[in-house]
């Protein structure tokens, strides 16, 4: 036993002196037929069976033991590793696992029925969780994405709430927000196979901008896709990211949701409004704050919220004038603003000042702070203590004085949102805005009355107004109206909804011309009604095509309306122009001149392009409860906003925000 037992062989004092063996070594010799007998006579040398000590057994008798003591070892480990249940075993005897020891000493039914018994409750315990998770799984399963997201939006609401301090604030210092996902987010196939077909080329459109950007311009404002870099215009100072921000929803709404959570990340990394630098307070408005906010109320994540509150109060310093009236440029680290130096004495312009209304009302609304509110609200104020020329709105108001600047008028550039967020207010405030409703009709009368003509075929068009002049020249920005007279004429005062659908489908009309006279079939910046040209640019520096949405966002409105195929039509012949002259191994590009048999890329991919072109294109082959117009409004980046619901139990709380 002691020769056996012990980890190494001692040698008896009798013995020769031979080198130490182990047992194991021995044992594997022996077994492997290796060791010759002669090499364990040592061991056994004396064949004496008197003499003392272990070495006094026989060789036979040697490997009989050692045979016995293997098939005993082989059994033991046999037993441990091979019977049922073996772990436990393992655990309990060997490891002493406390959960092992806990189940069977504490359980409810421990007693003396013995480990037979405990290991039958445990089994049951097991398969009774096993089965609870099954159920919970196929509950789960069974559930529509939104019902979950939901769920998970109340969990997080519920922490956030939890962990706010005594003014309800979160640690963000902003109100908890029950988030809640207005109707028609996403949306689904449509059933015609051909309009089907058609969403699926705009989807695919998207992947290709935007992976473009991501490769050559990831990070910087815009990407220039045929020298395959960024590019970033001064009108958001040193804020980068701009095509990121303005592709956000659309990125969403088309489900491409890989590239929305690397667009997400990238804004919750590297958005940065602390920048010494000067930007255009309404291009950042409606790109950054307007992307952000849609962003949010899309996905209901907050970091979209945190970022939207901060770039508001960024500028706010922007309304630091004697009326009130914003500046259009702002340095957002010192809050110095100023005017452009070319608008009319130091003018502030229509289309900046009156395009902030739909977003500050939101951040009002997603901070708690009233004062995004009163600023906007002030602005109308201003406005309706002043006398407009034949109802107009002159293009330029001087901040400083509170007078008109030059008396221009347009409902194109420099003047065109202004309108559109008139009625847009009305419609976001659950048409409780009666201010903004009014503003808008009386406007609109003004417009018809004095800017709008017909030209000598037939195609009627918006003209501008310069001190009472008319320049017959319609701008490819004007063509929104379309959209937007499409938008307001079921509210139209004196049964003028026909009329105002009549003039919006014209209008439609009119900016199709535009596209079909030109060698691409894409529109001019600008196009003439005057020296015998109808719907024609005439001006080299007019001819250019910067990938803009507004005639395509018409046709959009126009096909929500009245579904006459002609609108899809037209928006596939855009799709098919900008394959073919548009499209670049870099992504999409402008052009110089659409007059051109070939087209000179301009090498710019606007963020527009994603932000609105892309998006209007898509909702145009989509079903009409995909973003349905009675919970959304678009800003006039086409970032689409929640309509703020009446609190029908008070009737004199007419909306959340106010
Ligand atoms: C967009 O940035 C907005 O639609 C704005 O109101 C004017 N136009 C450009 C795109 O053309």
């Amino acid at each position: 036993r002691a020769a056996i037992g012990s980890s190494r062989l001692s040698v008896t004092p009798h013995a020769p002196l031979l080198p130490v063996w182990t047992v194991e070594a021995a044992l594997c010799a022996v077994g492997s037929g290796k060791m010759p007998v002669a090499t364990l006579l040592p061991f056994t040398a004396t064949p004496n069976r008197k003499s003392a000590g272990p070495t006094s057994f026989r060789l036979t008798e040697k490997f009989i033991l050692l045979l016995v003591f293997s098939a005993f070892i082989t059994l033991c480990f046999g037993a441990i590793f091979f019977l049922p249940d073996s772990s436990k075993l393992l655990s309990g005897v060997f490891f002493h696992s406390p959960a092992v020891e806990t189940n069977t000493r504490t359980g409810p039914d421990s007693g003396d029925s013995g480990s037979a018994g405990n290991d039958e409750r445990v089994l049951a315990k097991i398969r009774k969780d096993h089965e609870k998770a099954l159920l919970e799984a196929k509950d789960t399963l069974q559930k529509r994405p939104e019902e979950l997201n939901q769920e998970i939006m109340n969990d997080k609401a519920k922490v956030a709430k939890d962990s706010m301090d005594q003014d309800g604030k979160d640690a963000n210092n902003l109100p908890v927000v029950q988030y809640q996902r207005p109707p028609g987010a996403t949306g689904h196939e449509p059933l015609d196979p051909e309009t089907r077909d058609r969403r699926t080329k705009i989807k695919e459109m998207m992947k290709h901008a935007w992976d473009s950007y991501r490769r050559y311009a990831w990070g910087s404002n815009e990407l220039r896709p045929v020298s395959k870099q960024g590019h970033s215009s001064n009108l958001f100072g040193d804020i980068k990211g701009a095509t990121i921000v303005d592709a956000l929803d659309t990125l969403y709404i088309m489900e491409m949701f890989e590239e929305f959570d690397a667009a997400t990340d990238w804004v919750d990394k590297n958005l940065d409004f602390k920048v010494n630098a000067e930007v255009s307070v309404f291009e950042v408005n409606i790109r950054f704050v307007g992307g952000l906010l849609s962003a949010y109320y899309l996905s209901g994540k907050e970091v979209f919220r945190r970022k939207a509150v901060e770039l508001g109060e960024k500028l706010l310093p922007a309304f630091k004038t004697p009326t009130g009236i914003p500046w259009a440029l702002l340095n957002l680290k010192s809050g110095i603003g100023r005017n452009w130096p070319w608008a009319s004495g130091g003018s502030s312009i229509l289309a900046e000042y009156g395009t902030l209304h739909l977003e500050f009302m939101h951040l009002s609304k997603l901070s708690g702070n009233p004062e995004f509110a009163q600023k906007v609200m002030n602005i109308r104020k201003v406005l309706n203590r002043l006398d407009k020329p034949q109802g107009l709105y002159p293009n330029y108001l001087n901040p400083n004085s509170g007078q008109w600047g030059q008396h221009h008028v347009s409902v194109g550039g420099l003047g065109d949102s202004f309108y559109e967020y008139l009625l847009k207010a009305w419609l976001m405030s659950d048409k409780s805005d009666e201010e903004g409703k009014k503003m808008y009709y009386d406007a609109l009368q003004a417009i018809e009355t004095n800017l709008m003509r017909k030209s000598s075929s037939g195609l009627t068009y918006i003209a501008e107004w310069k001190g009472g002049l008319l320049e017959h020249k319609m701008g490819h920005l004007t063509c929104f109206a379309g959209g937007m007279i499409a938008l307001g004429a079921d509210g139209a005062p004196s049964d003028k909804t026909g009329h105002q659908m009549e003039l919006a489908a014209e209008i439609a009309r009119t900016c199709h011309e535009s596209y079909s006279r030109t060698a691409l079939k894409l529109g001019p910046e600008a196009f003439r009604f005057d020296g015998g040209v109808e719907a024609i640019a005439t001006r080299q520096n007019e001819k250019y095509f910067i990938l803009r949405p507004e005639v395509i966002e018409t046709y959009m409105y126009m096909w929500r309306f009245t579904h006459d195929p002609k609108y899809r039509e037209w928006g596939w012949e855009a799709v098919q122009a900008l394959e073919q002259h548009c499209k670049v191994e870099g992504g999409y590009s402008g052009i110089r001149d659409v007059y051109a048999s070939t087209p000179n890329h301009d090498d710019v991919q606007q963020s527009f392009y994603l932000a609105e072109t892309l998006k209007y294109l898509y909702l145009l082959f989509s079903d009409d409860d995909h973003l349905p117009f009675d919970h959304w409004v678009f800003n006039t980046e086409a970032h689409p906003l929640p309509v703020i619901k009446k609190d029908r139990t008070d009737p004199d709380r007419p909306n959340e925000v106010e």
